[in-house]
């Protein structure tokens, strides 16, 4: 085997010339305001929801706020790096386009599957925390679904004193196949959908915000920092830093943005506008919002609360906005979903038309103009794990593999201003290399902060996607 043919990379220039046929052309309809919106819908979702109060509980306290911005200011170097290749390079494969045109086919393979953890996976971690929060509006309501019916084997609660063991997690499968139905109908169909749930779920955020504002009791923000109780994570500034990476979660979808590149009009205006917008608006709502929670509500209390946002409504006059900030949450992670599963058909998509995956991946649908096969292929593959995996696991997963995909993408910037610094930029990174060296670094010490399990995990689905690369990709690559 030729090691040079291994990093062989495609020119920017041809990536930019190849133009598929009809029959495999994806529809551009979406303007800058969808693609903002599309990045909002993908962000705004389990993360901010659910895991604010369990950051602020144990390893920040209210300085979970502190942890938002430091998790925001790493996504911002990693989304300048993205926002640069997404505008010199709209391609749907997103991150897998980007390192095929610095580091070549085999670290592009690398990333073209390491990409399904943060979306397909990502989208499988978010159906289960919607079925979670679907069992609590089936409480308020009184509606007595079998609890074993909406969890993993790996799952168990107490009702009543009686321990009750899950079967199957059939909600988090429904809300997958539904997502994929309406991806199936068409990309314009589906940012329509986006727009109204974002509009419901930003509304509500500013609602809590807003609401919330005037009940918060100060004497909840003393001290900011707790004092770090003698283990490393445990509050104090090492507990800020690990809360960081643990909000993390709440930021990524910004990216997804870049593979809806051949569906924009005007791709290389517009995506930096995508990118930056959608996490520069979610960032200011995020920190606003986790400073009006911990306002409201001691850190302490969060502390093994299901539904942290509720409990903090308490301390309202406003009851009511509980079961309103439900339904939200709902619909919220429903775009966050459809988002993802758009972002991992358009890689597969990119990877497909490479040669690397099977055709089925980039066969459109005659009248839908969308990868149909590849939805209903990944319907069935998120739907077995949003099935049969606990929340945690594949929300580490997801966690690890878009920080190692943020890392290739700064990386590429790097190489790409030494290599091609005459390429036309429409965006360029600032202060380079400065911010792509902190992003790596930045994501570096988020994925440090990851459990080794995780790790173990990773390196098992890595070696898993380079036994298919060398068994198909290799033999079926067009370069
Ligand atoms: N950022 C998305 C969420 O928090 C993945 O649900």
């Amino acid at each position: 085997m030729n090691k040079k043919d291994l990093f062989r990379t495609k020119s920017i220039e041809d990536i930019i010339k190849e133009s598929p046929d009809d029959s495999h052309k994806l529809k551009r309809t979406l303007g800058s305001f969808n693609l903002v919106t599309l990045g909002i819908g993908a962000i705004i979702g389990a993360g901010i929801f659910s895991l604010t109060g369990l950051a602020a509980a144990n390893y920040s306290g209210p300085a979970v706020t502190i942890s938002f911005i430091i998790a925001g200011i790493g996504c911002a170097f990693a989304g300048l790096c993205y926002a640069e290749f997404a505008s010199m390079l709209p391609k749907a494969g997103s991150a897998y386009t980007y390192s095929f045109a610095t580091m070549g086919e085999f670290i592009a393979w690398i990333i073209g599957w390491d990409l399904v953890l943060e979306y397909a996976v990502g989208a499988a971690t978010v159906a289960i925390s919607w079925s979670r929060y679907l069992s609590k509006l089936f409480h308020f309501y009184n509606i007595n679904f079998p609890a074993q019916l909406m969890m993993s084997p790996f799952e168990s609660i107490t009702v009543d004193g009686e321990v009750i063991h899950g079967i199957i997690n059939l909600p988090a499968v429904f809300i997958t196949v539904l997502m994929s139905l309406i991806l199936i109908r068409g990309t314009q169909e589906s940012a329509k959908l986006n727009n109204i749930i974002v509009a419901l779920k930003v509304t509500v955020v500013l609602a809590f915000i807003i609401l919330g504002w005037s009940y918060i009791n100060p004497d909840n923000y003393v001290p900011y920092i707790p004092e770090n109780t003698g283990k490393f994570e445990n509050f104090g500034w090492t507990g800020v830093f690990t809360g960081a990476a643990v909000v993390f979660f709440a930021f990524i979808g910004f990216d997804a943005v870049s593979t809806a590149a051949q569906e924009a009009k005007n791709p290389q205006k517009d995506m930096p506008w995508g990118i930056l917008g959608s996490l520069a608006i979610c960032t200011i709502l995020y920190v606003l919002f986790a400073h009006v929670m911990t306002g409201l509500e001691s850190y302490k209390a969060f502390a093994g609360e299901a539904a942290p946002v509720a409990r903090a409504i308490e301390n309202t006059p406003y009851k009511f906005f509980q079961q309103l900030i439900i339904i939200a949450i709902l619909a919220g992670y429903c775009s966050v979903i459809l988002v993802l599963l758009l972002g991992q058909s358009r890689v597969f998509y990119s990877m497909s038309r490479d040669g690397l995956l099977p055709p089925i991946f980039s066969s459109l649908h005659p009248k839908f103009k969308t990868p149909w096969k590849s939805n209903i292929l990944f319907a069935i593959f998120v739907g077995l794990f949003a099935a049969f995996v606990p929340v945690t696991v594949v929300g580490e997963m997801t966690s690890i593999g878009t920080l190692f995909a943020f890392i290739l993408v700064c990386i590429g910037v790097l190489i790409l201003r030494k290599k091609r610094p005459d390429a036309p930029r429409a965006f360029r990174t600032p202060w380079v290399p400065f911010v792509p060296v902190m992003g790596i670094g930045v994501c570096l010490y988020m994925m440090y902060a990851l459990p080794v399990d995780t790790w173990i995990r990773l390196v098992i689905w890595m070696a898993i996607g380079l036994v298919i690369y060398f068994i198909y990709g290799r033999k079926h690559s067009k370069i």
